[in-house]
């Protein structure tokens, strides 16, 4: 096992955003366990709220928690169990959004009209009354008396405890300093651990005082031996966006996790939309963005379920197209972090929830990008080399992975042709960036390495070429 707790020829995340636990269970025996693909990220599985407009139900009910009881639009107890089972028996694990900062939004209450649980429990958040009685958290395990009303933009910038104390968009504050919401905590993350989940994303970290999640973090058992091994610690990536010039940084959650790096996406979409250039993408290692991170500190990213749904969204999304192709093969190719993709729906609204509430239509619906799929393989056979033969021309960037892979991207509007030094052993590849190799026949283009590791070929104006030693025609 790497860091991750993942399987070392497993190096990617996917997150499969409001996909039901059945179906979380059959993507892992079907498709995520042959195609290099360590962990799942999935929805809070936790009782949450429900709104009824429109014949909708928005996706962020999930961040509204009523109760700690696993059952939720993706489904009951039962099926997270059944989906913890069938995913780690064929290695790959389950990492559980964990919304413990807030519970729902003040004033909703259960008995409302076109309103309600994802289970049954009844729960009451208007102002002072805060009732959650399948917790059960009552009026005093909230902020209230610290700060009565929401976090003010001016905050982010200049009062850290405003921002850990009061409410988020109106969500009522829990107060992780007091010894029962702390126990409440404690004992949810627990049992998901003795379910036999291998970590947690830790929904607004930057919401919570770190000394108080490292108090929670430190009280957790092991994961389960039989599943991790002897003395395994729970994966943990806190939500914490800092793009700099912020009262919080992210330096004060790395001791307890590591961080999901909101500016490596940035970074990305500006290269590729040349605002700047993707030459400097060879610098997006250790030390980049804020807080001087290590690569054990990171997991990076394109896009998330927020910020592609942002008016103007200043990373890269599947809206994007060919470009987001682009984006998440760099981020793939590359060596930095741990990497997450993103396995969401397509949506016109910012508040839409996920369609007919239920499976991913195969049908009728292109659900997966050959080229992510391909690129998590190349990332999963090149672990643990490194980037080498590096090359840089204006709006270009080519790199080997020590003797296994190769990687280039052209963002020039014009062909680029030359030699490169691939490191690959000699022999005909197949791009799989752009193709596939389909038993002995490549539907891409084809590579040819020379006895030195030397290959000349052509990658296209606004495109990519990858291959390494698995898309090796003929076998490794
Ligand atoms: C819903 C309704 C609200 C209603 C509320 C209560 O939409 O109208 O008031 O219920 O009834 C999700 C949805 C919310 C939803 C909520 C609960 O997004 O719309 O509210 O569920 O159902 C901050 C937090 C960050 C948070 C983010 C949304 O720091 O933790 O806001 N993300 C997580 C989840 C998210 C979820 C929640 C938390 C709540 O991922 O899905 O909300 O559980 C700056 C700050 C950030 C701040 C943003 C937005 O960032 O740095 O900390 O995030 O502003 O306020 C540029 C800027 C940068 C900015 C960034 C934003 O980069 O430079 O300053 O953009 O991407």
């Amino acid at each position: 096992f790497d860091d991750c707790n993942t399987l070392f020829d497993r190096q990617t995340m996917v997150h499969l955003f409001e996909w039901k636990w059945e179906d979380v269970a059959k993507e892992c025996e079907d498709f995520l366990q042959y195609n290099g693909y360590g962990a799942v990220q999935v929805s809070p599985p936790n009782e949450h709220i429900m709104i009824y407009t429109n014949n909708d139900v928005p996706w962020w009910v999930r961040y509204q928690p009523v109760s700690y009881r696993l059952i939720s639009r993706s489904g009951t107890e039962s099926q997270f169990q059944n989906m913890v089972d069938r995913c780690n028996k064929v290695g790959v694990r389950i990492i559980v959004d964990s919304v413990l900062n807030h519970m729902v939004g003040v004033g909703q209450k259960s008995d409302d009209p076109g309103r309600g649980s994802s289970g049954t429990a009844s729960f009451d958040g208007r102002d002072g009354i805060e009732s959650f009685p399948a917790v059960p958290y009552s009026s005093t395990d909230f902020h209230d008396p610290v700060c009565h009303g929401d976090i003010q933009d001016s905050d982010y910038h200049n009062n850290a405890n405003n921002v850990r104390n009061c409410r988020l968009s109106g969500l009522l504050d829990l107060n992780h300093s007091s010894t029962h919401v702390r126990n409440m905590v404690t004992s949810y993350l627990t049992s998901l651990i003795n379910m036999g989940v291998g970590g947690f994303r830790l929904d607004a970290s930057k919401h919570m005082f770190p000394n108080d999640l490292q108090y929670v973090l430190e009280r957790l058992p092991n994961l389960k031996a039989d599943i991790f091994g002897a003395n395994q610690k729970p994966f943990v990536v806190h939500e914490v966006i800092d793009r700099g010039g912020e009262a919080i940084k992210v330096n004060e959650y790395i001791s307890i996790g590591r961080y999901t790096n909101f500016n490596f996406g940035a970074a990305v979409a500006s290269a590729i939309w040349k605002e700047s250039d993707v030459a400097g993408l060879s610098t997006l290692g250790p030390g980049f963005g804020y807080g001087n991170l290590d690569d054990h500190d990171i997991l990076n990213f394109i896009d998330n379920h927020d910020n592609q749904r942002d008016d103007h969204p200043y990373v890269l999304t599947y809206k994007n197209g060919d470009e987001y192709r682009m984006g998440n093969a760099y981020m793939l190719a590359w060596t930095y972090g741990y990497t997450r993709v993103m396995s969401s729906f397509d949506f016109k609204l910012h508040d839409q929830g996920p369609p007919n509430q239920g499976a991913p239509n195969y049908a009728c619906v292109n659900t997966r990008w050959p080229t992510i799929r391909q690129m998590v393989q190349f990332r999963a056979v090149c672990q643990g080399r490194a980037a080498t033969e590096i090359v840089t021309e204006s709006n270009r960037i080519a790199f080997a992975r020590e003797q296994n892979g190769f990687f280039a991207m052209n963002n020039a509007d014009s062909d680029w042709k030359r030699q490169f030094d691939t490191t690959l052993p000699s022999g005909s590849y197949c791009d799989q960036y752009d193709g596939e190799l389909q038993g002995s026949m490549c539907t891409g283009q084809t590579i040819t390495v020379d006895n030195n590791g030397k290959a000349s070929f052509r990658i296209p104006a606004r495109g990519c070429i990858a291959f390494s030693v698995i898309s090796r025609i003929g076998g490794r």
